[in-house]
């Protein structure tokens, strides 16, 4: 694209320069190119990890996708294989959503959670609101775990069969499943699992499970009497939804107790929430926090899977769930990896040259264009990091010409354009942006160029 002049690529740099931005980023204390780092499904994977993360189906494109793709191993479905995402009406199937998530992880050579098949929450009206004997319940049941582990036989690396069975106490959940059925559903359920997909793992998955407590203990004793009545079980989800700073002290005891029963374990859907605006001593925190999380699954051997609720802070369903709370995934609401991201890196073996307190970036993107002439801007985005003063500097590479700019000062000089802060514009905080303009001529090309912040 550079320096072109036929009409033809005239039209497509034009193109190009609408569309495209580039970013560099500033690391407090350092500078990285997080880009090139080793992606966290080969750093996993040379731990013999995988690691995943919980999607929607709809926003598997774009730079969703792209990472989505790119640093996960394995995928789960965050609503679309729940009970009421599937069969909405009795009998009438939806499999749109789920299948696209299998099929986008086939593409890309991922493994598959499935969630879930048994729980007391998001099941269709027409179940909830029915009235039941035990029996047609029991075979409302038997038939959707046939119809949907059988669907995608062969595909699913684990079901996470049985979801939040107990409460915190470590009594059973008195939901419509126990009530309905009594315990045994529990065994039931992982039976009819065990013959539609012989070949899945087949997961009880719970919350606040995380360390050793009440809850957790039942649910080690319940695993105890399946292993001991032969009922098929091969492994605990430990949901892990933290809270900033409240890793358990007992997490790795605890996932090394399950494994010594002969189960898998797999930390599901970890986050770590906090309150906003995440500052960046919260953000280091939660740094600290993934890592703790990573390493005790890394130091027992039968930890096979750590996934997280959702990558993006954009795509969490914590802000919704606990208002004045979130910031709790790995990547921040624009996909720029948080301190969480590097610290999952470090703990799954990988350097990083970028410490854990957080970058700025730079992104440069033409606003407008017209036959001589265009409008730019750059805007400078801080998390978990801040600014109290800046300078962006790039190098036209087709004779671009700066003419007038606003919200900064800038010069050029041969090729070279500095632009330096207004002197109402110079603080960027952690978690803010500053934004500024110019104009400028182009002729033959307008590429977009890498902006260095400094
Ligand atoms: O609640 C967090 C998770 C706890 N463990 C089991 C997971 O399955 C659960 O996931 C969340 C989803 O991430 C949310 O996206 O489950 C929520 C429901 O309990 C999901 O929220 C629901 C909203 O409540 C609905 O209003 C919405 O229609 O998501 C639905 C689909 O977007």
């Amino acid at each position: 694209m550079r320096s072109s002049s036929t009409p033809l690529r005239t039209r497509l740099a034009a193109l190009c320069a609408g569309l495209a931005a580039t970013a560099a980023l500033i690391a407090a204390g350092g500078s990285s190119a997080h880009a090139a780092d080793t992606p966290l499904r080969d750093l996993a994977a040379a731990k013999g990890k995988v690691i995943g993360t919980a999607v929607t189906g709809s926003k598997l494109t774009g730079t969703y996708g792209d990472l989505a793709g790119s640093q996960f191993g394995s995928l789960t479905p965050g609503n679309a294989m729940k009970w009421e995402s599937v069969e909405p009406s009795r009998g009438t199937f939806n499999w749109t959503e789920a299948d696209q998530i299998v099929a986008f992880a086939q593409a890309h050579g991922q493994q598959v959670r499935g969630h879930t098949l048994v729980w007391h929450n998001q099941n269709p009206g027409w179940l909830t609101n029915g009235s039941w004997t035990s029996a047609q319940l029991g075979t409302l049941l038997q038939d959707h775990i046939s119809t949907e582990v059988g669907r995608y036989k062969g595909k699913i690396a684990a079901w996470d069969v049985v979801n939040e069975p107990f409460n915190e106490d470590g009594t059973y959940r008195t939901d419509l499943w126990y009530n309905g059925l009594g315990a045994d559903y529990i065994a039931d359920a992982l039976t009819w699992a065990r013959a539609a997909d012989p070949a899945a793992k087949l997961y009880i998955n719970d919350y606040n499970v995380e360390g050793v407590n009440a809850k957790s203990t039942a649910l080690y004793t319940l695993v105890k009497s399946l292993k001991e009545r032969g009922v098929p079980i091969d492994g605990v989800g430990l949901q892990a939804h933290l809270i900033l700073g409240q890793v358990p002290s007992t997490l790795q005891q605890n996932i090394q107790r399950f494994a010594d029963l002969g189960v898998d374990v797999a930390i599901t859907e970890l986050d770590v929430r906090m309150a906003l605006p995440a500052d960046s001593a919260e953000l280091a925190q939660q740094a600290a926090d993934y890592k703790a999380v990573t390493a005790a699954c890394v130091a027992v051997t039968r930890c096979v899977n750590l996934t997280v609720w959702g990558f993006a802070d954009s795509d969490s369903w914590v802000d919704s769930t606990f208002p004045g709370y979130g910031a709790a995934t790995p990547y921040d609401a624009n996909y720029a990896p948080k301190p969480a991201y590097y610290a999952i890196a470090e703990a799954l073996g990988g350097t990083t040259t970028t410490p854990p307190t957080g970058a700025c970036s730079a992104t440069y993107s033409v606003v407008s264009q017209w036959n001589t002439g265009f409008t730019g801007q750059v805007r400078i985005a801080c998390s978990g990091a801040a600014l109290s003063s800046w300078k962006a500097t790039w190098t036209y590479g087709a004779g671009q010409q700066v003419t007038q700019a606003w919200n900064a000062a800038c010069t050029q000089s041969g090729t070279a354009v500095t632009c330096t802060n207004a002197s109402y514009n110079g603080t960027v905080p952690d978690g803010g942006s500053v934004t500024f303009g110019f104009n400028g001529t182009w002729s033959g090309g307008n590429p977009v160029p890498s902006v260095t912040l400094g």
